[in-house]
């Protein structure tokens, strides 16, 4: 039933590259795979979920709530313990999970939310619409899409003398009909640029303030996704994910020199988007392999589940985005609201409960939080320390 459903409706996801490229997305969507039996393994892929963290330096009652901080205690000149709040940038906080993440962790008090986005006046509508008061945020530039940008923006954070307790690297665009690829100032593919190799370069350098900080849970998030994952159904939708052996990001994703996808191959926009998020889930283990152990710093993607309603469809046809939230509601019931993905990623911000490192977050149907398997592809070790080496170079950082 929830099959035929959704075959009916797979025409209408088919944006008007990929019926030329692959011929019409209803023969290979399925692969074989049977849809409720794929739903079900997306959800039994659960492992341990983390014990509750015993926090010593905790001074308030531990709650599970989205929202929980652990509070740090700073002493004043007479010696009296206070409580301040914890800071977290959040990339692309301007819509969607970003904006959601930011209205529920300034909701809690207990944050102070930098809003890292391209447009400041864009934000601070979005921010006092969403009905957050105005000493629960900081509006900062950051334009992903520019290195200088990047190096600009964490000028300006470090100036504001305040400490860095989470990073949440969430900002994207995905770009399913471009015909041609578009790039960033350094001339990167865009997808690849803004997603991965910009939050790459934001990431390595706020690790040193992340460090710095006496926060007594520092956290640096990097959202994933399901549709980079060829373990699911989802992640075996065309075009999938495949970082190949990493030839075009050897040779600057730049189309100049070669080719502007990371594989080498011919451009595609949705496949771009993907391999972004892979690059994203792989760096977050890199970072956890590299600087756990020695930082103490808790690194963790995650799936949000699916925000059907955000604005990263916007480029998408018309007739997708009408029929795209409810095919997720009512036949593979992925769907969240952007509240509720928002309040899961708080979660990860903020719950005690979610310390543990190097973990791929996801939620199951009674939205209870599990570490979830990523593909063979998003966990190969290797291909994690070339993509974070290539990377370097590509930012300057090497
Ligand atoms: P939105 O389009 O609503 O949010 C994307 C945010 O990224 C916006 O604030 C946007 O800014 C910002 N952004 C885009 N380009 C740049 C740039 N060059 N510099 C700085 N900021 C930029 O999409 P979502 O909320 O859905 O996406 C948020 C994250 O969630 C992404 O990482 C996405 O991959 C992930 N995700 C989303 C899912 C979904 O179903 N929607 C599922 C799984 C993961 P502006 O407002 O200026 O455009
Ligand atoms: Mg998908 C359990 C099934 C499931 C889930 C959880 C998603 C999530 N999708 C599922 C199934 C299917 N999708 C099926 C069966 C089809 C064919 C009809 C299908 C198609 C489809 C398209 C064309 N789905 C899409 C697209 C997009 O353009 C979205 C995308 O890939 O963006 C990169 C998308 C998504 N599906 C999801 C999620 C979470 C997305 C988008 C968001 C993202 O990964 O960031």
């Amino acid at each position: 039933m929830a099959l035929q459903a959704s075959s009916l409706l797979s025409s209408a996801f088919v944006s008007p590259k990929e019926v030329k490229v692959n011929g019409g997305i209803k023969d290979s969507v399925f692969l074989g795979v049977s849809f409720s039996e794929s739903v079900k393994s997306d959800i039994n892929s659960t492992l341990l979920r983390s014990k509750r963290m015993n926090m010593q330096s905790v001074i308030v009652k531990a709650q599970t709530t989205a929202t929980d901080a652990p509070a740090v205690s700073q002493a004043t000149p007479d010696s009296k313990k206070t409580l301040r709040k914890g800071n977290v940038i959040i990339t692309g906080a301007s819509s969607g999970l970003g904006l959601a993440t930011a209205k529920a962790l300034a909701e809690s008090g207990k944050w102070h939310v930098i809003m890292a986005c391209r447009d400041f006046l864009k934000t601070e509508k979005a921010a006092k619409s969403a009905g957050m008061t105005k000493d629960s945020y900081t509006v900062m530039h950051l334009d992903l899409a520019s290195l200088d940008s990047v190096r600009q923006f964490i000028d300006n954070f470090r100036r504001s003398d305040m400490p860095l307790d989470v990073l949440v690297c969430n900002a994207a665009v995905y770009q399913p009909t471009a015909s041609q690829p578009s790039y960033t100032a350094d001339g990167f593919e865009m997808s690849v640029g803004v997603n991965h190799l910009g939050h790459f370069l934001l990431a390595r350098e706020l690790l040193d303030d992340l460090k710095n900080s006496d926060y007594p849970s520092k956290r640096l998030i990097i959202v994933g996704s399901i549709t980079g994952n060829t373990n699911t159904l989802a992640g075996n939708v065309p075009p999938k994910a495949n970082l190949g052996d990493l030839r075009g990001l050897a040779g600057g994703v730049n189309g100049m020199s070669g080719s502007a996808m990371i594989d080498g191959g011919d451009f595609d926009g949705a496949k771009a988007y993907k391999d972004s998020k892979v690059c994203n889930m792989l760096m977050m283990q890199e970072f956890h392999r590299r600087f756990h152990e020695e930082t103490g710093i808790t690194f963790a993607s995650l799936y949000p589940g699916c925000i059907a309603t955000t604005g990263l469809f916007r480029e998408h046809i018309p007739l997708f985005r009408l029929l795209f939230p409810p095919f997720q509601k009512y036949i593979t019931k992925g769907f969240v609201s952007e509240d509720d993905a928002g309040r899961r990623l708080a979660q990860v911000v903020s719950d005690p409960s979610l310390t543990k490192s190097g973990v791929y977050w996801s939620w199951n149907q009674n939205s209870a939080s599990f570490e979830n398997q990523l593909s063979k592809e998003a966990s190969d070790a290797d291909k994690a320390k070339r993509v974070w080496e290539l990377s370097e170079k590509l930012v300057g950082l090497a």
